[in-house]
């Protein structure tokens, strides 16, 4: 049965993100904690929900248990619709063969009978790897008003990095003349957020020639964006002024939580309009002890404080013991922190266990431990370590 809608989202999920290291040993990308509350991937879904777009297909292939689990129904999105919704698209076998996903491409062009089944004027591509609020109904406008094949939302970055994005130059009306994957040499800061809009019809065929060339990446950056502009179709930019932030990197990852401890953040979580949802577990109010201080830090639901936070963001469930300082750092879910112990600009991943008088991190470079490790007594886990899952730290 089709059931026709003017636009679909496809949320490509599946990237291994290998730079994020301890952190996505054991889950995607897109399911990596954010700010006390949140998974990187409630930021496009919501985005999609605030935007009027209500058929969202989640495509997924590395370590997809968690992000599967987590997405469930789409109902914490208000996405468990009847005709759509969120549907988690792993690749599957058809006919004689199975195939992963080769690359963003190929995802889509996968799911083509997917997307067919709502006959869709247009489709959306998203990142699950992106921080920011967006309303792509303001960027289908501009995509219709330009009467455009394909447009790509753009955003300012500063000149050292821009050859980590596709980087174009437009004209004065914002039609894109030049585009470069990831070039060493950049010709201009205007960058790729990865997010694009294209007219249905156009881009199915793209996908099925790009599909038949067997020296193709199956990349969009890499293939069809380029091969569209060679093919002179109408690409236009769309100009994005907002936060937005690409936390594929630790680096990248530990800076967007704690810009939200800013005086007036850029992305205001508590902002009525726009609202970020997320999965909510009912956990008990965090609580804060008789020797507990907390400074300009992030605390989740159902944490113990009996220790000292300061410029941290906490997520659910975490307990810090009495003595103990932490500062500058993530503490992800149900992590248990000893008494007397020491956690200096680190990332501690879920259901990390940290005795008494543990020290971990330093000033400059920062400390990642990631899921179940365990951190007897007297440990020290120097700065800029990167501590992978399920170890015992004697
Ligand atoms: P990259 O950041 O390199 O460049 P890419 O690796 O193509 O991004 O991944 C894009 C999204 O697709 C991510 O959300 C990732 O998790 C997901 N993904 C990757 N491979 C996948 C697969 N095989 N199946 C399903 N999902 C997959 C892109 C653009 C640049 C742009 C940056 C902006 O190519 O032009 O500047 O995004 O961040
Ligand atoms: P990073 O760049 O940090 O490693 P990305 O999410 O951008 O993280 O993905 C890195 C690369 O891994 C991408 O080129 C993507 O195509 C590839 N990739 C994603 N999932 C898989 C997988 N299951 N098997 C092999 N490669 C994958």
């Amino acid at each position: 049965m089709v059931v026709k809608k003017q636009c679909v989202a496809m949320l490509l999920a599946g990237g291994q993100g290998s730079r994020l290291g301890a952190l996505t040993k054991k889950r995607a990308k897109p399911a990596v904690p954010y700010g006390g509350k949140y998974k990187i991937i409630d930021f496009p879904l919501s985005n999609c929900v605030n935007s009027g777009i209500d058929t969202v297909g989640v495509l997924t292939q590395y370590e997809p248990l968690e992000l599967n689990e987590y997405i469930g129904t789409g109902a914490p999105w208000d996405l468990d619709v009847t005709a759509g919704g969120a549907l988690v698209l792993p690749p599957y076998v058809s006919g004689q063969k199975g195939e992963w996903y080769s690359g963003t491409a190929n995802a889509i062009y996968q799911n083509i009978p997917f997307i067919e089944r709502y006959d869709p004027d247009y489709i959306l591509v998203l990142s699950g790897d992106h921080i920011y609020k967006m309303d792509y109904s303001d960027m289908l406008d501009f995509h219709r008003k330009k009467g455009a094949d394909a447009t790509i939302a753009v955003i300012e970055v500063p000149m050292e990095e821009a050859s980590r994005f596709g980087i174009m130059n437009t004209d004065e009306e914002g039609k894109i003349v030049e585009f470069e994957e990831k070039p060493p040499v950049p010709k201009s800061n205007t960058a790729s957020m990865g997010i694009y809009i294209f007219n249905w019809k156009t881009i199915r065929s793209y996908l099925m020639q790009d599909n038949d060339d067997p020296h193709s990446d199956n990349d969009f950056g890499k293939n069809i964006i380029p091969a569209m502009l060679t093919a002179g179709e109408k690409l236009y930019a769309y100009v994005f002024k907002g936060y937005w932030k690409d936390v594929g990197t630790i680096d990248s990852l530990w800076e967007s939580n704690m810009e939200l401890l800013d005086d007036s953040p850029q992305l205001d979580l508590h902002a009525d309009w726009f609202r970020i949802f997320s999965r909510n577990y009912a956990l008990p109010p965090h609580y804060v002890g008789e020797s507990g201080k907390v400074v300009n830090s992030i605390i989740g639901d159902g944490c113990k404080i009996y220790g000292e936070v300061v410029n941290s963001v906490i997520s659910p469930g975490v307990v810090i013991g009495r003595g103990s300082v932490v500062r500058d750092s993530i503490i992800m879910k149900e992590t248990e922190i000893g008494k007397s112990c020491t956690v200096n600009k680190s990332i501690l991943d879920e259901e990390v266990t940290l005795e008494d008088n543990v020290y971990i991190g330093g000033e400059q470079k920062i400390t990642v431990v990631g899921t179940g490790v365990y951190a007897t007594k007297g440990a020290i886990i120097s700065e800029g370590d990167m501590i992978e899952p399920n170890r015992v730290l004697k």
